[in-house]
């Protein structure tokens, strides 16, 4: 008998909580993959014509896969609000403000990737709010170092849908089942090989990177005989770092100084997974779970991989 999401409720100290939140997030990936599938046919492909917070022009998918994501965290009943890259500011549920936990969460992540029909993600991680039940959560409930999140994971929207996930005990990778609708366990016990495999980055703009990352890159890749790989949806490059080895980064640039990627709904869920698949994740100055987050939109560079691979790049 196939061993399915279920089994997250025997995981670690906040299996049990995280559950139905974890729960909901499969049921949003379902209804996203159908929709990315489908997107063509319903005229769903293509750009809104309005810019999200970050000043990027949102897709249509990005704002369909933001309502599913909302409309499925709500239904979860535990969930009393949710950042997301979408929204500018924090998208408070209403009937569960009294909820204990919040989601942050990029959902639809790569989608530059849409026009090309490539692989995109969904990135998620959980906090306890601080605040008291009985009042409104707010945006300080969400600027939470990664060490304090109880679950992390993400989607990706591949070949076939897979959700990667953490309750703090290990990484599990479920891939869905579309005969049984369910998502069943295929990777248990994700870990990082701790050597080989392949350095993932959009090298384009290594002439602009800081800090001598150029040069490091050329050394790692060498003495570490990396491939290279990069689809530019940070889930699947993840996905890959996670399975094979070696190294992803989005370093900072003289355009970016703090990097492209955003701390509380992508680097830090993906630095709790590297860190529970055994990897290591910085940000060249401090691991990425110690950044103490100051804004919800927040960016920071990042380092994830293997140990050497990473050591050999922040050093
Ligand atoms: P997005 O959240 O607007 O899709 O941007 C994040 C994406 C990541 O998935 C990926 O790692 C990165 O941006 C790719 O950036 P670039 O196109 O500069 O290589
Ligand atoms: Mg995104």
């Amino acid at each position: 008998m196939a061993v399915t999401l279920n089994r997250i409720t025997r995981e670690g100290e906040y299996g049990p909580a995280m559950m139905p939140v974890i729960q909901g997030v499969g049921r949003a990936a379902i209804e996203i993959a159908y929709l990315l599938r489908s997107a063509v046919f319903r005229g769903a492909l293509g750009a809104a014509g309005v810019e999200n917070v970050q000043g990027e022009q949102q897709q249509k998918l990005d704002i369909l896969s933001d309502e599913i994501f909302l409309d499925e965290m709500r239904s979860t009943g535990h969930v009393c609000a949710v950042g997301s890259e979408e929204q500018e500011e924090l998208l408070v549920i209403d009937e569960y403000a009294s909820a204990d936990y919040l989601v942050l969460v990029d959902p639809l992540d790569g989608s530059s990737n849409l026009d090309v029909d490539g692989p995109v993600g969904t990135i998620f991680s959980v906090v306890k709010r601080k605040s008291p039940n009985d009042q409104r959560p707010d945006v300080s409930d969400t600027l939470q170092s990664g060490r304090e999140v109880l679950a992390a994971g993400y989607v990706l929207y591949g070949p076939s849908t897979m959700l990667v996930c953490s309750v703090g005990a290990g990484v599990s990778g479920y891939t869905y089942n579309a005969n049984n609708a369910r998502f069943e366990v295929s990777h248990p016990d994700m870990s990082i090989p701790q050597s080989g495999g392949y350095y993932s980055v959009n090298e384009g703009n290594s002439s602009q990177w800081m800090h001598g990352i150029a040069d490091k890159l050329v050394s790692v890749r060498h003495t570490q005989k990396l491939g290279m790989r990069y689809v530019g949806a940070m889930v699947a490059d993840m996905h890959r770092t996670i399975l094979k080895g070696g190294v992803f980064l989005y370093p900072a640039d003289a355009k970016n100084t703090n990097g492209k990627l955003r701390l509380l709904y992508e680097a830090i869920p993906m630095g709790f997974l590297m860190e529970q698949a055994g990897g290591k994740a910085h940000t060249g100055e401090q691991p990425v779970l110690d950044v103490q987050p100051e804004a919800l939109h927040q960016r920071v560079p990042v380092y994830l991989g293997a140990h050497a691979s990473v050591d050999a790049l922040i050093s």
